[in-house]
């Protein structure tokens, strides 16, 4: 027996940058089709996304836009959800992980697995960043990856070939703040000592079996799915840290959890169960049936996530008691762009909210282009070329074409009223029993995650209707009043075949489900109704119908290629160009020109310098970061750029009355910016 009710979670996306086509491709539109598939058949299903809030993604970001993580969350927050809601996802609730009642449940979570005993405390030496103060975990540090040698994998996990790693893996570790190599300090963290649970594991994973129990079906797995975990826990499961020194996340509930946050990894699958709780609340239900009991929990991921759901959190759950395990993850390869990665970094992607706002009216063209070219079992590729043919050939030509001709040929012979049959052919025998076995065909291969499959499926009871019709074509029986019978069979045909068309579209297609549903006068959201031949009776008044897809032309794919050409940026490890400001802000700093007259070392700070600089106005001390690029002896005579007005600090217990600017490159090193012509101490930079 199958069972009724689904917990279906698609990855949290990190609120650090939009969504690009690549996301939606492998996470947001399959989990979209199979939950919609699931509603029509009967299931309970609750179906649950957040933004993922936390981590270095945010903090990194936050450095790099030059402000802080609470706004870059609610930015991308802001943008994110209404994507989502504009193309039509429909998850049950949209949740966020900086939301209070996140924090309190994955504190909770935590202290429950922390008493019964489920985490050491180890004292351990991690990689610092000395020029920043802190310790570099995750995305702070990148390598190369052990695994595939991909050049700038990061701390946690590579993703390019998708292993989770730890910072001490990689090869020549780089700190993504300074730049630099860095030292070794000690820190003690909470660890999951994930060798506990090597053995229950590979059962699970490989059999479905939980304490001899059977739990799922493994050969519903993806074998990269399988694969990838296997091969994780086959080099040795070993104790991973689940606390970071960071102040950006969700606190360590316990004693000695100062100044210590919970692992992103940690607190965001957590977010699943928070989000829940919300939706529960909001909607007068108990989060807890969605989460324990005779339910299937199926998460939807990319394969860099795989090993965070498939064999950490399930630790985490198991370890909990009572909640269930993941009843499958189906997990997603990369969709490329035009022969190349999706890059946030060089911009050379095509953003979802940027499509959306370009074309209102074509989201389930792109809904149809991407998941016919998901990439399910491997890597796959977008080109502004194959949606111009699969739309144009595909959904113009097949889909477009059927109905158009079945919906206008009543409209023209009979006013748009549904004829009545009358005695079928062996042909038209066949082809009821060939739609009559389409639905269930397309249920197998949505059950088993095949969803590319089931929407080509459901594509060729389109190719089955315009085939009959130019089969049968009745517009030239038409001509001869003899075939008045024989066209009425043909065309009631044809509409029963359009109505199964608006229920087997609707998991892929909603809108153009909808499109048909008006256009015939008749709606049903009833799985079951799918492959019956009398659907729609004679005598029932259909719609004048539109065009479904107007073709795409070739200007339209050139511009398209032409944007994603120019605006790709070179790959940069400078900062990204800070938010807009003001003149009025600019105009309030006042910049001038300094010589420097007197230079020496502060004692005990190996980074500054105590200078004396001519300013025109005045002669004052200003102390200066910069004592391990430049000697004192180097500095004195130079002219340099100060920014005068900046509040008097003490520095080692000296005021600095301004700051000397400086130029810095991709290696951290320090350069002066002084005049070019020679200019003197007290002109004004603007
Ligand atoms: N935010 C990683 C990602 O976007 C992460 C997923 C969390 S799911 C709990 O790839
Ligand atoms: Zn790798």
């Amino acid at each position: 027996m199958t069972k009724k009710q689904y917990t279906v979670t698609a990855a949290l996306p990190y609120a650090n940058g939009p969504l690009h086509l690549g996301h939606v491709a492998g996470v947001y539109l399959p989990s979209d089709i199979f939950v919609r598939f699931l509603r029509m058949n009967d299931h309970d299903v609750a179906f649950i996304c957040g933004s993922d809030e936390h981590g270095a993604a945010i903090t990194l970001r936050a450095k790099k836009e030059g402000t802080t993580p609470k706004e870059i969350v609610d930015k991308y927050n802001g943008i994110i959800s209404k994507a989502f809601k504009d193309f039509d996802i429909s998850f049950d609730i949209f949740h966020r992980t900086s939301a209070p009642i996140h924090h309190e449940t994955a504190q909770d979570f935590f202290k429950v697995l922390d008493e019964k005993g489920h985490f050491t405390k180890e004292t351990s030496e991690q990689y610092y960043d000395e020029e920043y103060s802190q310790f570099l975990a995750d995305r702070y540090i990148t390598g190369d990856c052990p695994n595939c040698k991909h050049e700038n994998a990061y701390g946690d996990q590579c993703e390019n070939c998708g292993s989770a790693l730890s910072p001490m893996d990689l090869i020549n570790p780089k700190s993504t703040l300074s730049g630099k190599a860095p030292t070794i300090k000690s820190t003690s963290h909470w660890y999951l000592p994930m060798e506990r649970h090597e053995e229950w594991l590979k059962e699970w994973i490989k059999e479905g079996k939980l304490d001899g129990v059977q739990q799922h079906d493994p050969s519903k797995w993806r074998n990269q799915v399988i694969g990838q975990c296997m091969s994780w826990i086959d080099s040795g499961l070993r104790p991973r840290a689940m606390t970071r020194d960071l102040d950006w996340g969700v606190k360590v509930p316990v004693e000695g959890g100062d100044g210590k946050v919970l692992y992103v990894w940690l607190d965001a699958p957590i977010g699943y169960i928070s989000a829940t709780k919300q939706w529960a609340l909001d909607n007068n239900k108990n989060w807890e049936d969605y989460w324990t009991g005779d339910r299937k929990l199926v998460h939807f991921i990319g394969k860099d996530n795989i090993v965070f759901h498939a064999i950490i959190f399930p630790i985490l759950l198991k370890a909990h008691e009572g909640l269930i395990l993941p009843d499958n993850v189906p997990a997603y390869e990369f969709l490329n762009l035009e022969g190349d990665k999706f890059s946030t970094s060089r911009n050379w992607a095509v953003w979802l909210h940027e499509y959306i706002e370009a074309y209102p009216d074509k989201l389930d063209e792109l809904k149809y282009v991407l998941t016919s070219i998901a990439p399910e079992t491997k890597d796959s590729e977008f080109t502004w070329k194959e949606y111009q043919t699969r739309i144009n050939s595909e959904l113009a030509d097949i889909l477009g074409n059927f109905v158009n001709r079945a919906l206008v040929l009543t409209q023209k012979y009979y006013n748009g009223v549904v004829p009545p049959v009358g005695e079928f052919t062996d042909y038209d025998h066949q082809v009821l029993e060939a739609m009559a076995t389409i639905p269930a065909k397309i249920s197998k291969l949505v059950y088993d995650y095949k969803l590319r499959e089931a929407q080509a499926e459901a594509m060729n009871l389109a190719r089955l209707g315009n085939k009959y019709l130019a089969d049968m074509e009745p517009w030239k029986l038409m001509k001869d009043e003899a075939n008045t019978e024989r066209v009425q069979t043909i065309m009631n045909i044809a509409i029963q075949i359009t109505a199964n068309l608006s229920i087997v579209l609707q998991p892929f297609l909603p809108a153009t489900a909808s499109k048909l549903s008006e256009f015939l006068n008749f709606t049903s959201t009833n799985w079951q109704d799918a492959g019956l031949c009398e659907l729609i009776e004679a005598g029932h008044q259909t719609n004048k119908p539109t065009i479904l897809f107007p073709k795409i032309e070739d200007e339209q794919v050139e511009k398209e290629v032409g944007k994603l050409k120019s605006t790709e940026m070179e790959e940069s490890s400078f900062d990204a160009q800070k938010e807009e400001t003001t003149f009025d802000d600019f105009t309030k700093m006042d910049i001038r020109l300094g010589t420097i007259l007197e230079a020496e070392k502060v004692k005990k700070a190996d980074k500054l310098l105590k200078l004396l600089v001519d300013t025109g106005l005045d002669k004052r001390t200003i102390i200066s970061g910069i004592a391990q690029h430049y000697s004192p002896e180097e500095v004195i005579g130079k002219t340099v750029t100060v920014l005068m007005n900046l509040a008097p600090r003490k520095i080692r217990g000296v005021e600095s009355q301004g700051m000397i600017l400086m130029a810095e490159n991709e290696a951290g090193e320090l350069s002066f910016v002084s005049p070019e012509k020679g200019f003197e101490a007290g002109c004004g930079v603007r």
